[in-house]
């Protein structure tokens, strides 16, 4: 892999690291000052060629995503911080917020200055109470320093940070569900178009970006947009459309492996390289039977696919949905799948608004039929209707509001069509004299 060196990471371990007093000591808010003296349009313009990529999820071009924003439109434009990690395996978002949250509030700041927002909104999940107290204070800090409140550093710019806690759903984390609780409503997400860059919070537009997103800001204006073109991958010459997986990437390794954690690596790391290097290798001397690449969203990688790089493009040439949140969970070769299988449909169905049919039917569907399978009451023909709910409820553009549902298929999809045969099997086993029958069984 080379050498490397955190940058993202780069704080985490220090004392009091938290503090403005240590975040200034090590270089901290060096990149604002630089930005303060940019017209807002060089900075997005910096932001664009660094070719910096959502961290959130999506991958979506951050400074083309600014650049939605309407010209001269008469204001005010808001920014909300999307800090509701929900993502089953990542928590890449809380390291950053309990022991650096100052990289994250410089980022902030840099984003709302280069896109004029007179308000930023630091959404956060209601379940990171260290995480809350520490930004918290550490925006108290960034109002005692200048850098918030009116005329930043003499520079005529004013913005105020307002921290909002969620209340526990993973649709907050859904840039529309969240705006809308911010305003105070049930977080169902919008139909898209408008995208929250033309009409966001406050029907007002709006940018929504993730935290480590912000914190990778921060480092383009301390380190320069070179070197963060240094790390990860290029584009393909051979795909026009294809962006690059530029700059480092924080992975959250969790699972059967020796060393859990986060973990700070160039984009485009192979998972087993992920595993080996940084987690030690899958514990207790066993093998990897699967990968989750990056949140339970993106789908599964089998044990013999681990050579998967992990950008933006990796998974999705392995049957995956995508990098996601980069969120790497190791399975055994002694978890079942049927297990698995079961968690993910029982998370999404729960997780699931409720606004959309096929969302809302097919997860419930699907973890009756999971549940039924479990306790020995499967048929192999039940594989063949998971799949077709898989096959239906997340791909048929415009079928439902938001990518829960796709979120929700894909790990169906991989399960059936990678494992078949031990589901197979499971249900044979469990159902010996059942598993052929071709009468209805009640759900
Ligand atoms: C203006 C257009 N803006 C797209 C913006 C859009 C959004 C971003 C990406 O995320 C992912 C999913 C899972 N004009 C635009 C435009 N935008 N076209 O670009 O948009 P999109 O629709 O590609 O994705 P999304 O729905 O925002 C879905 C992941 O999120 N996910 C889980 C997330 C969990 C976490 C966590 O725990 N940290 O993030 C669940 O689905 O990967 O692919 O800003 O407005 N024409
Ligand atoms: Fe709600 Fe699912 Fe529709 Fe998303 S896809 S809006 S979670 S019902």
């Amino acid at each position: 892999m080379g050498s490397f060196t955190p940058v993202l990471l780069a704080q985490v371990g220090k004392p009091e690291s938290y503090t403005r007093k240590v975040y200034e000591r090590d270089g901290g808010y060096s990149a604002l000052k630089k930005v303060l003296k940019m017209t807002p349009n060089d900075v997005k313009e910096t932001v664009k060629s660094s070719g910096l990529r959502g961290r959130g999820g999506a991958g979506f071009p951050t400074g083309l995503k600014w650049t939605f924003l309407p010209q001269n439109h008469p204001g005010p434009i808001y920014f909300c911080l999307n800090a509701d990690e929900s993502e089953p395996g990542t928590f890449n978002n809380r390291i950053l917020m309990e022991d650096d949250p100052h990289q994250v509030l410089e980022g902030i700041i840099i984003a709302c200055f280069a896109t004029q927002a007179r308000a930023a909104y630091f959404y956060m999940r209601c379940e990171y109470p260290t995480a809350y107290e520490r930004v918290k204070r550490a925006i108290e800090e960034c109002y005692e320093a200048g850098y918030l409140g009116e005329n930043i550093l003499g520079s005529g710019y004013t913005l105020d940070i307002h921290l909002h806690r969620g209340a526990g759903a993973y649709i907050c984390g859904e840039e529309t569900g969240l705006i809308e609780s911010l305003e105070g409503k049930r977080a169902w997400p919008r139909i898209k178009p408008p995208f929250p860059a033309v009409e966001g919070a406050f029907r007002k537009p709006t940018v929504v970006n993730n935290v480590e997103t912000c914190a990778c800001v921060t480092q383009i204006f301390r380190n320069g947009v070179d070197w963060f073109k240094s790390i990860g991958i290029a584009p393909d010459p051979n795909n026009p459309r294809d962006a690059g997986s530029y700059g480092p990437k924080l992975y959250c390794l969790s699972g059967h492996v020796n060393k859990p954690g986060c973990y700070e690596a160039p984009l485009g790391i192979t998972v087993k390289d992920l595993i080996n290097d940084f987690g030690g290798g899958v514990w207790k001397g066993r093998k990897a039977k699967a990968v989750i690449p990056g949140g339970i969203s993106m789908g599964l990688l089998t044990g013999d696919e681990l050579h998967c790089p992990l950008d933006f493009n990796g998974p999705g040439k392995f049957g995956c949905l995508g990098l996601g949140t980069a969120a790497v969970v190791v399975m055994d070769d002694q978890t079942s799948m049927v297990d698995f299988l079961l968690n993910s449909c029982r998370f999404f169905s729960h997780e699931s608004c409720g606004q959309c049919t096929p969302c809302r039917e097919g997860t419930s569907w699907a973890t009756r039929m999971m549940t039924r399978i479990k306790h020995g009451q499967g048929r192999l023909k039940d594989l063949d209707l998971l799949a077709e709910i898989g096959e239906t409820i997340g791909i048929m553009p415009g079928s439902t509001i938001c990518g829960l549902a796709d979120g929700a298929a894909w790990p169906i999809k991989n399960c059936i069509k990678k494992f078949r045969g031990e589901l197979e099997e499971f249900i044979k086993r469990t159902n010996p004299t059942g598993w052929n029958e071709t009468k209805p069984v009640p759900a």
